[in-house]
């Protein structure tokens, strides 16, 4: 079993779309592990996108990541970090495939809804950054068999 973090960001938040957001992950079979509504306080973007620092976006997406509150989950499954990034779509959601999420309910890479961890490695980096081992819930569904074979 893989976890990832996602966050709705706040696009998503302000327009509604976090039901819709995490309906798509819940719907696919991804188990939640962790999940809460926060505003993420500037550090800690920091921290989260330390990666991007010097791009030419880095500034602006501080201050959107950090500009109103997010729902951040840590969700759980066979490849879940692989499966959490298709759904999402393409960073640029005008080259997103449909069916995703960026490609379907937005249309700007600078608005794109939704964050996901790329790799395990950045994973194990990211969700530590939000939540405690405490506050991640590792528990067996009775859908787990229909959904992993
Ligand atoms: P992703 O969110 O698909 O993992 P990323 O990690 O490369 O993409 O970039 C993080 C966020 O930064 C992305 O969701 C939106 C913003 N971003 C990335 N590339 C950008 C660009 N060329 N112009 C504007 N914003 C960009
Ligand atoms: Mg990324």
């Amino acid at each position: 079993m893989e976890r990832t973090l996602v966050i709705v960001k706040p696009d998503g938040v302000q327009r509604g779309l976090t039901g819709e957001i995490i309906s798509r992950f819940e719907r696919r079979g991804l188990r939640m592990a962790a999940m809460k509504l926060m505003q993420i306080p500037l550090e800690l973007a920091q921290q989260l996108y330390a990666v991007h620092k010097g791009k030419h976006f880095y500034e602006g997406l501080i201050q959107y990541i950090t500009s109103s509150p997010v729902v951040v989950m840590v969700l759980e499954g066979k490849d879940a970090i692989e499966i959490v990034r298709r759904t999402m779509g393409a960073t640029n959601p005008a080259q997103a495939a449909p069916g995703t999420i960026r490609a379907d309910l937005a249309l700007e890479t600078g608005r794109n809804l939704v964050h996901g961890s790329d790799s395990l490695e950045t994973a194990k980096y990211e969700v530590p950054l939000f939540f405690n081992d405490d506050e991640i819930l590792s528990y067996p569904r009775d859908t787990d068999r229909w959904i992993f074979e």
